[in-house]
């Protein structure tokens, strides 16, 4: 039976101070992946990402620019959406914090967390990274080269002094200790020890609102006050629900993804403010790692920065998406270069995968004028293919997607793919033409099947590519799901008089052009 429960997933929504980033990609990609998985394996899904467009650092940089928040959002939220439709990423919403329904979601989050009697009024004195949009301890602090105090992700900090909004996070300890200790509520494991020993040192209460500026959400009912940008942001994941109102079922989340750098905001301070508003917390953060330019961070100093929609024009969508998930542990760091993408693209992808779908369409299409071929009687070699093929669509790929070992999951399909190339280089149908023509039909149903349902189980990764294959073979859509993929559909379909063309490649050859060479 398909599994019918709500799946809800999001991503960090992104500052839009700039223009997307390889690594905003990549997390997009990511979650898109995830998203698509679980609608094949027949769940509902909703899959929300977006802008995350008040703060200081907006402000500021609007400032440098000459030019309102506002209108900077604008822009730059422009390019994050051009960049997710690009790359073909299905989201069901994409959010910007500046839309009025989500000021309605966080002024009703605060109030319930006001109710709850967990806001007051007080002065903060601290430090606080604008780059970051976090507030640190001293104890925390690291120093630079020049001797200046640092974030420990090596920001710059500046002291802060103004009245604002506590919340009472200390009150959350124990109910945050219980919670990060849960298994699987933060993923990978890895991340778990940091946050822990965070709050076992001890909670501070936290400064909620800023009155030094006026770019954010207003507090209700407190003049001068605007939220801190993290309450507000957190809330997207509400808001797209339609809270205040119904949310429907879909909250709470099941996963939140989001880089290793903001696990202390979905793993600490958000939970807490959901405690306190008497919503139910996630069900899972997973915190995904970086993507470095070979194994250096991007950055505009180094003029390292890539554009990835400029990476999948130059690539194609679908190769820059299979490198991503095939070439990086999830969860671990990762480097990605041109040189990398066009290996992977052309060795896995065209080599392996298009080659063995041209092969076996082209033989159809030559040989029985694109006729299905006709089954009569499988062999030995056949019922070992079908079991390996089985075995990773029905149970290798998906248990690796299921448990966010994406990596895994495609290098079930290649072990696949590889085993679909070995059969057909030892079965040789283009021998068998004229010594066995009923046997090379048989042969060719084998293969056509295999390659259907690997196709299907890739889509998540190379939905486009995917697509056009099943087109070609003639695969009906109500079959392109796990479950569809899995039962008997050959023989009708064969049976249908369909008749493909010659195909067409999938998987054109890339070059290296000369100054990457
Ligand atoms: O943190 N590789 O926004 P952001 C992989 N607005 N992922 C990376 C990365 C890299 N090199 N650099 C950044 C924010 N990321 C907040 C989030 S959520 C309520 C608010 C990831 O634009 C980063 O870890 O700085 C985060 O998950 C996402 O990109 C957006 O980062």
């Amino acid at each position: 039976m398909a599994e019918t429960t709500p799946f809800y997933i999001t991503t960090a929504i992104s500052y839009p101070n700039g223009k997307p980033h390889i690594g905003h990609a990549y997390e997009a990609i990511a979650a898109d992946v995830i998203a698509r998985f679980q609608r094949l394996s027949g769940r509902r899904v909703r899959f929300q990402t977006g802008t995350d467009e008040h703060g200081l650092k907006m402000a500021r940089k609007a400032e440098e620019q000459g030019r309102t928040p506002a209108d900077l959002a604008d822009e730059m939220s422009g390019y994050f959406r051009a960049m997710c439709d690009a790359l073909n990423v299905s989201y069901d919403r994409f959010i910007r914090t500046s839309e009025p329904d989500h000021h309605r979601a966080s002024q009703a989050i605060w109030q319930a967390m006001e109710a709850n009697g967990d806001l007051y009024l007080d002065r903060y004195e601290g430090w606080y990274s604008v780059r970051d949009e976090a507030y640190y301890d001293e104890s925390e602090l690291v120093e630079g080269e020049g001797g200046e105090k640092l974030s420990p992700q090596g920001t710059p900090v500046e002291w802060t002094v103004e009245e604002s909004w506590f919340f009472r996070l200390s009150k959350y300890e124990g109910q945050l200790l219980e919670l990060l200790k849960t298994p699987g509520f933060l993923e990978p494991a890895s991340r778990r020890n940091e946050m822990i020993a965070f709050v076992e040192q001890g909670l501070r209460d936290l400064s909620v609102s800023r009155t030094s500026f006026d770019w954010g959400v207003k507090v209700p009912g407190s003049d001068g006050h605007v939220m801190y940008v993290w309450v507000d942001a957190l809330t997207n994941y509400l808001t797209g629900l339609g809270y205040p109102d119904d949310m429907g079922d879909f909250w709470p989340a099941s996963l939140h993804l989001i880089g290793k750098d903001i696990v202390r905001f979905h793993t600490i301070y958000w939970p807490a403010f959901l405690m306190s508003a008497k919503l139910p917390v996630p069900q899972k953060v997973f915190g995904h790692g970086f993507l470095l330019n070979r194994g250096q961070k991007e950055s505009k100093s180094l003029g390292n920065v890539t554009d990835p929609v400029a990476l999948a024009e130059r690539f194609g969508v679908d190769a820059l998406r299979y490198f991503l998930i095939r070439e990086v542990a999830f969860g671990q760091d990762g480097s990605y270069s041109p040189e990398a993408i066009v290996q992977r693209a052309n060795g896995e992808l065209g080599n392996a995968f298009g080659n063995l779908a041209q092969r076996t369409l082209g033989f159809i299409a030559k040989n029985l004028e694109g006729y299905l071929p006709a089954i009569r009687g499988h062999d030995a070699a056949d019922t070992a293919l079908f079991e390996t093929v089985d075995r990773a669509i029905t149970t290798e790929i998906p248990e690796a997607f299921e448990n966010l070992a994406l990596q895994q999951a495609v290098e079930a399909w290649l072990q696949a793919v590889f085993a679909c190339n070995a059969y057909i280089d030892a079965q040789a149908p283009w021998t068998l033409r004229k010594t066995d023509p009923e046997r090379m039909e048989t042969v060719l149903a084998t293969l056509y099947i295999c390659i259907a349902q690997l196709a299907v189980a890739i889509s998540p990764v190379i939905p486009a590519s995917s697509a056009r294959l099943l087109d070609m073979l003639g695969v009906p859509d109500d079959l392109r799901t796990l479950e569809g993929i899995r039962s008997h559909w050959y023989s009708p379909l064969a049976e249908s008089d369909y008749q493909l063309s010659a195909p067409t490649p999938l998987f054109p050859r890339l070059e290296l052009p000369a100054e990457d060479a």
